[in-house]
Parts: C-alpha cells; sequence; structure tokens
C-alpha cells in the first residue's frame, strides 16, 4: 500500500478469567505498542485500540469455579488488566471492554446487517449437551482428541497445540468440562457464516495476494486452513452469557464469543472517537488506512479467516494489511499456564521490581518469541538488565551526565575541530533511525531493540575510545569536542528508546532537558539536524537509569516457581482411593505375565501413542501403549514388562491392540515401567 494515511493498530483482547501474564506481554502488547508509539513519534495518525473481552465459555467457567457471577469476574478482572497495561505503559487510545452498551450494540447491529443480507445459513444440528448440567456444550465446555493432531486436550472450537479451529462435533472421546461426562447429542438451531463461500475470496486475499509479506508462521497457517477446506462455521450459541442473538426465534441464544469480539475493536474505535470529538469510519472503511492486529499464535485462524470473512461479507469495511502474530513465550523451559501456576503475572511483578517496568519490557522484548516459541528465563532477564541496559545503555548516559556537570556545570560545551572518529560517529548515529524504523515496520521488533542497545554500544565504545577523563587534564579543547559529540549521541537515544523503553526515554529527557520545544529531537531530526543538542544547552544532574539486579533477587523468583512446582506436584499426588474389594475368583481372571518389548515405533500423528510389539512367551503381539511422551521408542526396546494379555482387543487409530502394558504414573506425572525397586515409584501409586 502507499504510504497510509492513518493507522488502526488493534492488540488482542484479552479475557477476563485472570490477570496477564509475561506472554501475553511478549507476545502482544509490547510489540503492539513499540509499534504504535513509534508511528506517533514519526508523526502519524495512530488510533491504537484494545479492551477486554468479557464473553465467553473460560469466564463463565471462571464464575462457576469461584461460586460468583460471570460479571463479578469481568469486573474484577478487567479493572487488574487495565491497570497493568497502563502501569506498563502501554499506549492504547482506547482500552473499552465488550460489555460496554456501545459494543453490544455495534456487534448486533454487525450481526443483524449479515442476516438481511441472507449472510448466513439457518440450521438445526445435533449438538453435544450436558444431561447432567442441562446445558448445551461448545467451544471450551467440552474437550477431547483433535481429529487433526491427536492432542487429548483439545478445546470444543480450538487445539490449541496444533492451532486448528473445531467445531464441538468434531473432537473424539468428547468430555463436558462442567461434569466430566460423556455428552449426548441434542438438536438445537444455530446460525452459520458460509466459509466456504468465502474461500474463493480468501484464497485471492491471501494466497495470491500480497499477503506473501506476511511473517511465515502466520501465512504458512493460513494456507493450510484455506488448503483444508473451508466449512460453514456456527456464530451463535446455546448460552446465557453473551449478546443476546437479536433475531426472532432466538431465545435463549447468544453471540459466540469470537463473531463479537472482533467486533469489539470497532466498538473501542467508536468509543475513543466520540471521545476525543473525532469520526471513527475512516479508521475502519477508509481504503488509506492501514489496518493491524497484533495476537498471538492462537488467534491466527480468527483473525486471517473469520473476520476478514465478516467485514467482507458486510461489505463497507477494510480488511487487515498485516497480522503479525507471535509464537509463544515460555518460562523456564515449561508452557505458561496460569492453573498451574506457571507465570510471571504483572502485578506480581511489579510488586517485586517496582519501577521496573522498561527493563522487562525490554527482556520480553530481546527474547521475543517473534518466528518461533521462545523462553523466558530469570538468569536472562538479569544478564539483559546488568549486561546491556545497566552496563551499556545507563553507564554511557551516566558518564555524559556526571562529566557534563563536572566539567561545564551542565552546559553542553562548543566543539572545536572534529576528528576523523567524531565524524565517522556522528554519521553512524544519522545512520539509526532508518536502521530501527526499518526493523519496526517489518514487524522485528527483536532485531529493532538490538539496533537500540547498538546506539548504545556505540556511545559507550565512543567514550571509552576516547577517554575524556584523562584528556581534559591535557587538552581541553579536545575534551570540549568528545563531550559534545557524547550528548549528541545521548540526545538520539532518547529519541529512539521511546518505543521500547517509555519511562527510561522520559527519565532521560527529563535529565537531558530536551523536552521544551527548543531543543526536543524528533525521530526525523536525528538523521538531518546538524546537531541536536545545541552548544549553550544546560542539561540537569545525574540520575540512575537502571540499577543492577542482584542474585539473590533472582532466586526468588525462581522459589516462587520451585513453590508453583511443589503446590502442583502435592495436588496430584493426593492418592487415589481405594477401589471395591473384589474377590479372588475376581483376581484369577487376570493373566498377567511377564513379557519383552522387541520393538516399538510412533503410532504417526499422535503424541502420545506408541505401537509395540511384545514377546509375551505365549505369543507376539501387538500392543498399542501411551506412553510416547515418557518414553522414545529406543528406549524401551528389550525392556522387560508386566502385560495383562487377556484383555479385550481395542483397536486404537486403526491399530488392534492386543493387551495392556502396566505402567504408574509419579506425582510429576511421569509414567514408570512397574518396578518396585525404581526410587520414583512411591507408595500408593497405581498401576495405570
Ligand atoms: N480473548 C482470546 C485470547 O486471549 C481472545 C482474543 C480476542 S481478540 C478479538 O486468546
Ligand atoms: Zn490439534
Amino acid at each position: 500500500m502507499n504510504k497510509p494515511k492513518r493507522y488502526t493498530i488493534t492488540a488482542a483482547l484479552p479475557y477476563t478469567n485472570g490477570p496477564i501474564h509475561i506472554g501475553h506481554l511478549a507476545g502482544v502488547y509490547v510489540p503492539a505498542d513499540i509499534y504504535a508509539r513509534y508511528l506517533r513519534l514519526t508523526g502519524n495518525d495512530v488510533a491504537f485500540i484494545c479492551g477486554s473481552d468479557e464473553h465467553g465459555v473460560p469466564i463463565t467457567i471462571k464464575a462457576k469455579k469461584e461460586g460468583v457471577s460471570p460479571q463479578n469476574i469481568v469486573d474484577k478482572y478487567h479493572a487488574i488488566i487495565k491497570k497493568s497495561f497502563e502501569n506498563f505503559g502501554i499506549s492504547f487510545d482506547n482500552y473499552s471492554r465488550t460489555s460496554a452498551k456501545i459494543h453490544h450494540e455495534t456487534a448486533s447491529e454487525f450481526f443483524k446487517t449479515l442476516y438481511d443480507k441472507g449472510e448466513f445459513i439457518e440450521e438445526i444440528t445435533e449438538q453435544l449437551y450436558d444431561e447432567a448440567a442441562n446445558q448445551f456444550l461448545a467451544d471450551r465446555f467440552v474437550t477431547g482428541t483433535c481429529p487433526k493432531c491427536g492432542n487429548e486436550e483439545a478445546y470444543g472450537d480450538q487445539c490449541e497445540k496444533c492451532g486448528s479451529s473445531l467445531n464441538a462435533t468434531d473432537l473424539i472421546n468428547p468430555k463436558s468440562a462442567i461434569t466430566g461426562n460423556v455428552p449426548t447429542l441434542k438438536e438445537t438451531k444455530h446460525w452459520y457464516l458460509p466459509l466456504d463461500k468465502h474461500e474463493s475470496f480468501l484464497k485471492e486475499w491471501i494466497l495470491n495476494g500480497h499477503k506473501k509479506d506476511w511473517k511465515p508462521n502466520v501465512y504458512g497457517q493460513v494456507k493450510s486452513w484455506i488448503d483444508d477446506g473451508l466449512r460453514p462455521r456456527a456464530v451463535t450459541r446455546d448460552l446465557d452469557w453473551g449478546i443476546s442473538v437479536p433475531v426472532e426465534g432466538a431465545e435463549g441464544k447468544v453471540l459466540y464469543v469470537w463473531f463479537d469480539a472482533p467486533i469489539g475493536y470497532i466498538s473501542s474505535t467508536k468509543e475513543w472517537a466520540e471521545r476525543v470529538g473525532k469520526d471513527w469510519k475512516p479508521y475502519w472503511k477508509s481504503e488509506d488506512t492501514k489496518l493491524v492486529h497484533f495476537i498471538g499464535k492462537d488467534n491466527i485462524v480468527f483473525h486471517c479467516i473469520i473476520f476478514p470473512a465478516m467485514l467482507k461479507a458486510e461489505g463497507s469495511y477494510i480488511l487487515p494489511d498485516n497480522v503479525p502474530a507471535n509464537e509463544f513465550l515460555n518460562l523456564e523451559g515449561n508452557k505458561l499456564s496460569t492453573s498451574k501456576n506457571w507465570a510471571v503475572w504483572l502485578p506480581d511483578y511489579l510488586e517485586d521490581f517496582p519501577n521496573q517496568q522498561d527493563v522487562l519490557r525490554y527482556a520480553l522484548t530481546a527474547n521475543a518469541p517473534e518466528a518461533k516459541d521462545n523462553d523466558f528465563t530469570w538468569k536472562d532477564f538479569q544478564a539483559r538488565n546488568n549486561n546491556e541496559l545497566v552496563a551499556i545503555f545507563g553507564n554511557f548516559i551516566n558518564r555524559v551526565v556526571v562529566l557534563t556537570n563536572k566539567y561545564y556545570q551542565g552546559f553542553v560545551p562548543a566543539p572545536n575541530e572534529f576528528s576523523k572518529i567524531d565524524n565517522e560517529t556522528l554519521a553512524a548515529v544519522k545512520a539509526f533511525p532508518e536502521l530501527i524504523s526499518s526493523s519496526i515496520e517489518r514487524y522485528r521488533f527483536r532485531e529493532a531493540s538490538q539496533e537500540l542497545m547498538n546506539l548504545a554500544r556505540l556511545g559507550n565504545k565512543y567514550l571509552a575510545d576516547e577517554e575524556p577523563w584523562k584528556v581534559i587534564k591535557v587538552d581541553e579543547a579536545r575534551t570540549q569536542t568528545i563531550m559534545f559529540v557524547a550528548l549528541q549521541i545521548a540526545s538520539a537515544l532518547a529519541t529512539l528508546s521511546e518505543p521500547f523503553l517509555p519511562f527510561t526515554s522520559a527519565k532521560l529527557n527529563s535529565i537531558l532537558n530536551s523536552t521544551s520545544s527548543a531543543v526536543e529531537t524528533s525521530w526525523g531530526d536525528i538523521a538531518t539536524k546538524e546537531t541536536l543538542l545545541p552548544s549553550g544547552h544546560q542539561i540537569g544532574e545525574a540520575e540512575l537509569l537502571f540499577s543492577k539486579i542482584e542474585d539473590d533477587a533472582i532466586q526468588k523468583q525462581l522459589d516462587k516457581l520451585i513453590a508453583s512446582k511443589k503446590a502442583n506436584e502435592a495436588e496430584s499426588k493426593v492418592a487415589e482411593p481405594q477401589k471395591e474389594t473384589i474377590t479372588y475368583e475376581d483376581f484369577s481372571k487376570l493373566d498377567i505375565r511377564v513379557g519383552t518389548i522387541l520393538e516399538a515405533e510412533k503410532m504417526p500423528k499422535a503424541n502420545k501413542l506408541l505401537v509395540l510389539k511384545v514377546d509375551t512367551g505365549i505369543d507376539i503381539r501387538t500392543i498399542v501403549s501411551g506412553i510416547a511422551e515418557s518414553f522414545t521408542p529406543e528406549e524401551v526396546i528389550g525392556k522387560k514388562v508386566t502385560v495383562l494379555v487377556n484383555l479385550a482387543p481395542r483397536t486404537l487409530r486403526g491399530v488392534e491392540s492386543q493387551g495392556m502394558i502396566l505402567m504408574t504414573e509419579t506425582a510429576e506425572g511421569k509414567l514408570v515401567f512397574v518396578n518396585p525397586d525404581d526410587k520414583s515409584v512411591t507408595n500408593g501409586l497405581q498401576i495405570c
């Protein structure tokens, strides 16, 4: 697209079923904020939009768990999340919520428009139903095995492992998340968005269009869905929490959360425009607007296929120019998990590291999961702070400010003749805005943050090489020039760091006294202006920008995680109650023998299953065993095992399993072969 007239930047609306953690910040909000701040700083018209996603099953489930109303839950977490964003300097122009009246109206109207245009299919189908809970089971109310990848914990609308978007009835072995029961089928009427009808448009727009510049992870996922063929998707649900379906004959039904939530971007924009006296429409309807959605990888299908199909069907909206979705961030080698409390919650972080928002922002950006899942470790966090922010950025600024105050009472000195090094250094500084811009505009925020650090490195090296603290003793004129050059670098850093380190940038601008219009520096000035901080300008006193993080502060965080791990183990250690007593006759029916595993291989497309050939002493037979997550095939070949040989055969993924290997599961969830001498096999563990 030509240079856009304005930008609409959206960041995924967080579910208000808990506070937010570093994974959310790294994946979505920090990159979106860097992008928005950068665009504002370079003089663009920007609407940076977000809000709380307050509908959907996760919220109802949380409310049920806590025995309070869903409203209660969303009010609580909306406030907490909003505060966290403010605390971390996420500079939304508007942060709304999907329970707002303006959103209910906008989403209802959107649905009505599509309904009136005949864009939906109305259909009565059999849906999963929990007889005991008296409720239809959609989305996260039902879990089961993903038909695509075999993940046994897929949800009714999506598999988080392979990213597939699912219908609840697609799940193999579905189970109610409310009661644990196996659901029955019951008829109900719903409205479907015929994605198949939009397939050729989506193909044209994404695959043949200019979307090849989308990130490979995003483009690849979208392509594979389109290649698989799209199917109609229900956009209504039988639930009592959400936006009522605004047509007749839809009593007791609400809009599917993924139908209403993306419309939340539009309602939040309307709310903002109303507040600041602007017209919202160009931000969503004008072809010269660039629309960019920042999301995590589990939201790709909704933003690249379903929402664009909705917008296209409506007819008057623009489509996203890019959807720079990130992969996931792990924490100390494990998947972030709310239920296992394996996370760093933002409110907790701020309590332990007050006023150190920029450190986390920087560590998360420098290590962002842009192209693949990445690991956050506290050691890396400490190193980013101590070795980069403190030792390079902070050290450089501190030296410049301290020496300027010491030698010149805080006044920028007049330079004398520039040496070759001075000229090269000043020229190198001028190249940085373009370098950083280019990375940001290609959504490479890690790279951009490293370029920023390279500028600080350049300053640090310049001072270390020129040694003004030595030169001052012999050559005052030369010292003036060195300090003048160093002050120009400091000024460039103050401006260029703003998108990444907004708190530091503000502090540095105040130290350099560069907020008044006479010396205020814009992004573009750095490359074009001869001088950023003119001689005679007076700067303020030195103040530390960053401080060293000691080992004990890091150990405290690691201890917290160890405590979470222990709590999880203790929870899962609760011994199963003893089963009912059986007679000797019952027992004697079991034919249990010692056997040896002769061969083992992974079952294709199933994460948990190994196909084994076992010598039972009476024959050699095939047994399919759910141990693939604990053992590689190589590890089990040759192992002596206990086998239940007269278990009725069962076919698993087309392979007949003729028996069962006896195993037990340790408190850490690791499967082990039954061998009471094995240290990890403790009393009370059940044979499974
Ligand atoms: N609430 C899902 C999530 O947090 C979601 C995003 C909505 S964006 C319109 O994964
Ligand atoms: Zn899957």
